[in-house]
């Protein structure tokens, strides 16, 4: 007899994605987690789950175990969205984690807000982070990007501020057989300088040019090894490139895979609700977060799970 409290229904209204309840995030059982991972199957890499209250560290941290190994947030330590700064370079990732934690602060954590994470107030938060953020793929310029990302709202303002996910399975599954024959065997290099809402990252430098930009290059098409099937990875436009093709064919390329992948079709608006966490795939879908209000407090935690070697489509 089955034991777990979890009910699973689809999102209405959206062509993937699971709203569950009835989990306990102090008592996550073994059970729980299959039918965790079954509904991650079923509704395509999307779970929305609702909870009475706020999560603490731990039990974020626990739920994350549950879809794979706590990876560290970006902009921590270096090579993880960030550069070392002068005089760091030779500090080791366990010399830096142990940093972090001497401060009472959490390496696998990322704060996204204009909140202080310790003290709950405002922060003074670039005009940057209110507007619309651009679609993306979690830490796509590393070489082992993360697969799961969860996000939890601590703090949402009464509008504005949604979250878009947009499905790259269907985005492939859909690809005009003459779009998706052009694109076998080609990469991407995923540009690491700036964030998602357009800010430049620590110890970063603006590129000359696309060509310059510093970032990781990737398969266009790849394999998602949990599901078999084939997703488009195009990571982030801003100073994305196409190795071996001039800047022109290049940008062009790109745009127009750019237009197919975020036809609304496939994407899915999510208006949060406070404690709820949102887990997503990665390797299956792109998102981006929608402009709010500058008068507004919006205070999200995020984890995420470390990744496997991206797979081409042969
Ligand atoms: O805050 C959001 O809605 C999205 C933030 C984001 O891109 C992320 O957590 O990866
Ligand atoms: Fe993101």
């Amino acid at each position: 007899m089955s034991t777990s409290t979890i009910d699973v229904t689809a999102l209405p209204d959206a062509p993937f994605g699971a709203r569950i309840t009835g989990l306990d995030p102090g008592d996550i059982s073994g059970e729980d987690q299959q039918r965790l991972w079954q509904a991650y199957r079923t509704h395509h890499g999307l779970l929305c789950l609702s909870f009475s209250k706020l999560l603490t560290a731990p039990e974020l941290h626990a739920l994350t175990t549950v879809f794979g190994e706590n990876e560290f947030a970006p902009g921590r330590v270096t090579g993880f969205g960030r550069k070392a700064a002068e005089g760091e370079t030779e500090l080791s990732i366990e010399a830096q984690v142990a940093a972090i934690r001497a401060r009472g602060d959490d390496p696998y954590l990322a704060y996204i807000g204009n909140v202080n994470p310790a003290t709950g107030e405002p922060t003074a938060t670039s005009s940057r982070f209110f507007g619309e953020w651009e679609w993306h793929t979690d830490m796509s310029y590393i070489p082992v990007p993360p697969t799961f990302s969860l996000l939890h709202a601590r703090q949402i303002p009464p509008t504005g501020g949604d979250t878009g996910f947009c499905s790259q399975i269907l985005a492939a599954s859909e690809l005009p057989a003459s779009l998706r024959q052009r694109i076998i065997g080609l990469t991407i290099k995923h540009d690491s300088t700036y964030t998602s809402s357009g800010q430049l990252r620590p110890g970063m430098t603006p590129p000359a040019s696309p060509i310059e930009a510093a970032g990781h290059i990737h398969p266009i098409l790849r394999r998602v090894p949990s599901t078999g099937e084939e997703a488009l990875f195009l990571g982030r436009r801003t100073n994305s490139y196409i190795p071996g093709m001039t800047i022109t064919d290049s940008e062009a390329l790109l745009d127009e895979l750019w237009a197919h992948a975020t036809n609304p079709r496939f994407c899915y608006r999510h208006r949060w609700h406070t404690a709820e966490v949102v887990i997503w795939d990665n390797r299956m879908m792109l998102h981006m977060r929608y402009p709010m209000d500058e008068s507004e407090a919006r205070f999200m935690w995020r984890t995420q799970t470390r990744g496997e070697a991206v797979i081409p489509v042969a």
